[in-house]
């Protein structure tokens, strides 16, 4: 028995790749971040979406709360252990009968993450189910370790580069991953999963928060940022992430973007090895 999973769920995670629903926050406390995450994009004057949806806890307090939030930290550490890094956050919304998916891939595709022990909770604040396009994995597929990847183009496909396996897998088992507003998932780096397009009359929208144990390096020559959100940090591979005091300062947007920047270069370096 772990903080938060059972033995059973940390048993199925190293089996199968995933885990879920597990069990954040009530629907009543998902409604008002939901409420949050609107009142923010009316500040900003921009809907978060695609070229606007990566690492918003460091432009929103209420994200920040979100990210620490014992229930998530305490089943990361579950998997990962006492000391863990927040690597990188991508928001992914789907509108009402929103067109927009996300091709097969694996998160560690152009992380550079070494070792690639990072581990993606996707936290609802909406209900994610099937017809909404909640995400679909194939079981057991992280074992099979880093796969080749090519870029696709098309401006429904929500990856920031259209990252697909290049190479044909074993569709013959996949499972859906609903989860209901306040539920996350957990999903570890190398599991191959996808998702389709929302055919419900409501907003979808969830946060992928990938973290990583303090040991765990990038392999890219540009330094990231990242937030210690548990624990110490004995390695220092990263450069520290400080929480958002007002939402959408000025000093927030500065410090963002420089991390945006440099996840981006990251990124791009690591086409070369895996794109
Ligand atoms: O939200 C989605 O539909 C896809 C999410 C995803 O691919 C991820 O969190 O790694």
């Amino acid at each position: 028995m772990g903080k938060k999973l059972s033995a059973v769920q940390i048993e199925q995670y190293e089996r199968e790749g995933f885990v879920f629903p597990v069990e954040a926050f009530s629907r009543q406390e998902a409604a008002r971040y939901r409420a949050r995450l609107e009142e923010s994009e009316a500040l900003v004057g921009r809907r978060i979406g695609k070229g606007f949806n990566f690492k918003p806890h460091l432009l929103f307090t209420w994200v920040s709360e979100i990210v620490r939030h014992p229930a998530v930290l305490d089943a990361v550490e579950d998997l990962v252990g006492p000391n863990i890094r927040l690597f990188h956050l991508t928001a992914w919304p789907k509108d009402a009968h929103d067109p927009a998916f996300v091709t097969w891939h694996q998160d560690a595709t152009y992380f550079g993450l070494e070792p690639p022990l990072q581990v993606t909770a996707w936290v609802a604040l909406t209900d994610a189910s099937v017809e909404a396009g909640c995400m679909e994995v194939i079981p057991g597929s992280h074992k099979g370790g880093q796969s080749h990847h090519h870029e696709t183009l098309s401006p429904h496909n929500l990856l920031s580069r259209g990252q697909t396996l290049s190479h044909p897998f074993d569709r013959s088992r996949t499972v859906f991953m609903p989860v209901r507003a306040g539920q996350f998932s957990l999903h570890h780096t190398h599991l191959v999963h996808s998702s389709g397009p929302n055919r419900t009359d409501d907003r979808r929208v969830g946060f992928g928060i990938s973290y990583i144990p303090t040991h765990v390096r990038c392999t890219s020559r540009t330094r990231l940022t990242a937030m210690l959100v548990r624990g110490r940090d004995e390695y220092r591979h990263f450069d520290d992430e400080r929480w958002p005091l007002a939402d959408y300062g000025e000093d927030e947007r500065a410090f963002h973007a420089e991390a945006v920047a440099r996840f981006r270069a990251s990124n791009e370096e690591q086409t070369r090895r895996y794109g």
